[in-house]
This record gives structure tokens, sequence and C-alpha cells, in this order.
């Protein structure tokens, strides 16, 4: 894979990397995507099912909807993706991971700096009293799980249209924008706010700017480039590229 003068100077003098994923980078484990055209949730719209209204209206089936995606992303590995991110870490005095993904994937392939925007899945607290439960206690329960304390509704941790995203994890996210020399947004449609706006705070503040995906989005036109295909490919040859331009320093 060749890379831009631009892109290999870049990484050459980096202090500071931030990368941005979405869903995207997760596809390639089996973790579908929710729009786009591998987008598999054809059925119904993230907007009509992530949100609380819908919830309380049907929990029965947002909680359908969860549950199998507890079980699947229990079920599957992080790809050569997440795992290449995971060794640039270790290459770069400041690198940080803002995802919007709840998957832990992430985590799960090493990554030590990582701002959840949206939740994680593995996390469940009662709407009434915030009496949190595991997911073991959960899946046993009905489709629907009630708090064992005060028997309202449990829901999963995770943040739906109209909610406000967690504060700490914001102002990470906000910060590691701020201060990234590079940033690169990956796997992702850049259609949900404020998380979106994050690849453009980065760029206003100087960093150069690389998205990653199998095609062009709302992003494309204010990226430095956009390097298309998929991240499982590109990541890899980008931490190639790390080893062999930062060796005599980080080896
Ligand atoms: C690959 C690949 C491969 C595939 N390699 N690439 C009008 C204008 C602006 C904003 C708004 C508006 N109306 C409402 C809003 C606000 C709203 C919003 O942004 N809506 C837009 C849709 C218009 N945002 C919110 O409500 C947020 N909160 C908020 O604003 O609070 C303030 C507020 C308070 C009170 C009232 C109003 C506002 C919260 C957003 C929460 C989003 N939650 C979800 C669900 C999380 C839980 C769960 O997973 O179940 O987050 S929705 C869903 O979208 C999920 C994702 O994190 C998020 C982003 O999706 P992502 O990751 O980009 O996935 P895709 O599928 O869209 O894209 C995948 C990409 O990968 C594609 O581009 C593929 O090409 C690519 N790809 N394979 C590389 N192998
Ligand atoms: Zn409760």
């Amino acid at each position: 894979m060749v890379f831009s003068p631009s892109l290999i100077s870049k990484l050459q003098r980096a202090e500071s990397v931030t990368v941005f994923t979405g869903a995207g980078i997760s596809a390639e484990s089996g973790v579908p995507t929710f729009r786009g055209t591998d987008g598999i949730w054809k059925k119904f719209k993230p907007e009509d099912l992530a949100n609380f209204d819908a919830f309380i209206r049907n929990p029965e089936l947002v909680w359908e909807w969860y549950k199998y995606r507890k079980q699947l992303m229990g079920s599957i590995q992080p790809n050569a993706g997440h795992t290449a991110l995971a060794e640039m870490e270790k290459r770069f005095a400041q690198f940080a991971i803002i995802t919007q993904n709840i998957d832990n994937l992430h985590r799960r392939a090493g990554s030590k700096n990582v701002h959840e925007l949206h939740g994680n899945v593995e996390r469940n607290y009662c709407i009434g009293c915030g009496k949190t439960f595991a997911d073991e206690e959960i899946m046993k329960m009905d489709k629907a799980p009630r708090c064992t304390s005060c028997g309202d509704l449990v829901r999963p941790d995770v943040v739906w249209f109209g909610e406000l995203l967690p504060v700490d994890q914001w102002q990470k996210s906000v910060s590691a924008a701020e201060r990234a020399d590079i940033f690169f947004s990956v796997g992702t449609s850049s259609v949900v706010f404020p998380a979106a706006s994050l690849p453009h705070t980065a760029k206003g503040a100087g960093a150069y700017v690389v998205e990653i995906n199998i095609e062009r989005t709302e992003l494309s036109p204010f990226a430095d480039e956009v390097l298309l295909g998929r991240s499982g490919d590109i990541l890899p040859n980008i931490l190639k590229l790390c080893r062999s331009s930062r060796m005599s320093e980080q080896n």
C-alpha cells in the first residue's frame, strides 16, 4: 500500500495521534453497521429503536434487539484494525481512541486510552433507581428485564438519540481532538452529532485529518486525505509505516 508523502512525514513527526471510530471498524469482526451500503439493520432505522420513547413504548422489542447484539458482540473477536490501533498506541507520546461503538472491541484488542461516547453494551442500569446489573443476570431475565430492587425497567447503558453523551467521555474526547497532530476518522458515516463534530474540532485546532472508509462520507470534503478501503486492511499498513518510519525512536 502506498501512502502520500504528507502522511508519511506527519506520522514521522507526530507526538499526538487521535483515532475516532465508528461501526465500520467492527464490521470485519461481524458486527453489522447502522447505515451505508453494508448496513444491515434494514428492518429498523437506528432512530426507531435507539431512543427512550421507543423503549418505553415497546421495551420488549428494544430489548430483543439489544439481547441479540449482546450475544453477537460477546461471541466475536477484535479484528486486524483494532489490533493495529492497540499496537500504534505504544508508539506515540499521546494516543487516544474515541469510539462511538458500544462493543468493547478496542479494549479487548488491548487499547488502553479509550473514550466511549455512546456507552458500553456490557453495562445495564435501572431507569428508576439507577441500580446496575451484570449481563449474566440480564440474559436470564425476561425479554424486558425489571429491577430486582424497585421493579422499574432496566436498560442498556448506551446513549440513545436525544440523550446527552457522558460528560467526562465527551470532555476527554474534545481534548484529544484539540491536541491531535494527526486525527484519523475510521469507519463512521459522520452523520451522528455531536460525535461527528470532533474531526472538525481537530482540524480547526491544526490536526491533519485522515479518513478511512470503504466509501466517501459527509466528512470526506473536509478531510486532508481520504483512504478508501477496509480499515482491517489499511490500519495494519499504517502500523507498518509507523514501525518503519519511527523505528529508531520506538523499537
Ligand atoms: C467501513 C467498513 C470497513 C463499513 N472499513 N469502513 C439534526 C441535525 C443535527 C443533529 C440532530 C438533528 N436532529 C437530531 C440531532 C441530534 C442527534 C443526531 O445527530 N441525529 C442525526 C442522525 C441527524 N444526536 C443525538 O441525539 C445525540 N445526543 C444529542 O445530540 O444530545 C443533545 C440533545 C439533547 C436533547 C435533545 C436533543 C439533543 C445522541 C446520539 C446517540 C447515537 N446513538 C447510537 C446508538 C448507540 C447505542 C447502540 O449502538 O445501540 O449510536 S445511533 C448509532 O449511530 C450509534 C452509532 O454510534 C452512531 C454512529 O454510527 P456510525 O458508527 O457512524 O455507523 P454507520 O453505520 O452510520 O456508518 C458505518 C460506516 O462504516 C459507513 O460509512 C461505512 O461505509 C463504513 N464501513 N465497513 C471501513 N470494513
Ligand atoms: Zn430500580
